[in-house]
């Protein structure tokens, strides 16, 4: 990876002003973590070339061979635990902004943290509270997209895709990574200036879920409805078969009919 043309080229107003580079990691989610106990500022950036113990949510795991794009960026923005989801809803707008703008493919978002194309997994976002650093809770916000990945490095039950496998062609990983962080940046200071109501609304019309029937796993609880919207704090809103309204904060849709 060329850290170099990242660096040089980046337009951003806070993230990636400090960019850590590494080519193989355990995962940059834990590398921020340990990073914000050295007093690691809001902006940082961890990148790696592959991880080894690359992780998804609830203790799953995340393919990262070479070729995938693993970034972990240190947010503070002041807020509880209950608004960590509108994080990872900006988030995986943000990488769907990325590649749209970047291929013309058609990245779609699925509650509440993955990117699709075509009915395919191309990325993932883990949002995670770390209280460690000194001062205001710190948020890490780890993303993984699928670059230039090759076919037969996903194993056979994994609905995944790449980039590279939808364009038939490799694509510059270090843009995918600069136009990514340029997007977060533009998506998290409107954030910051309570563009919430319009950062979601941008969500839902790239949103896979919305007005459709969805099945959401829950721990081990399935529960099937129609998305009618997402709440305040990026909960996702469903009718049920009863016409009973839910609000879920957790789980995801696993399912769209
Ligand atoms: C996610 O979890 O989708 C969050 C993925 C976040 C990865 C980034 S990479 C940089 C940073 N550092 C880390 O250690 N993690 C973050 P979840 O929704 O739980 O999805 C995990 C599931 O997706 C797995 O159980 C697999 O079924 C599937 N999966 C694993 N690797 C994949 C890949 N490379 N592409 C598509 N699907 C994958």
């Amino acid at each position: 990876m060329q850290i170099d043309k990242i660096k040089e080229n980046l337009n951003t107003k806070l993230i990636g002003k400090k960019l850590y580079y590494y080519k193989e990691i355990d995962s940059t989610n834990d590398e921020a973590k340990r990073l914000l106990k050295l007093g690691a500022g809001e902006g940082t950036v961890v990148i790696a070339s592959e991880q080894k113990a690359g992780k998804g949510r609830l203790g799953r795991s995340w393919l990262s061979p070479k070729g995938g794009l693993y970034l972990s960026i240190i947010i503070k923005p002041h807020m509880g635990a209950k608004e960590i989801l509108d994080i990872t809803l900006l988030g995986s707008l943000a990488a769907a902004r990325a590649i749209r703008g970047l291929t013309k493919l058609d990245a779609r978002v699925s509650w509440p943290n993955d990117i699709i194309i075509f009915q395919k997994k191309v990325g993932g976002v883990l949002t995670e509270i770390s209280s460690s650093g000194k001062g205001p809770n710190s948020v890490i916000v780890g993303i993984g997209i699928n670059v230039n990945i090759e076919y037969d490095k996903f194993p056979k039950d994994l609905v995944a895709t790449s980039l590279k496998i939808e364009l038939g062609q490799s694509i510059d990983k270090q843009k995918v990574a600069t136009i990514f962080l340029e997007e977060f940046d533009k998506l998290y200071l409107a954030y910051l200036s309570k563009k919430r109501k319009e950062i979601i609304e941008e969500w839902k019309t790239l949103s896979l879920d919305i007005g459709k029937w969805v099945k959401v796993l829950k721990e081990k609880e399935e529960i099937e409805g129609k998305v009618t919207g997402i709440g305040t704090r990026g909960e996702l809103i469903l009718r049920g078969i009863d016409g009973k309204i839910k609000k879920l904060t957790s789980g995801e849709v696993v399912k769209v009919k």
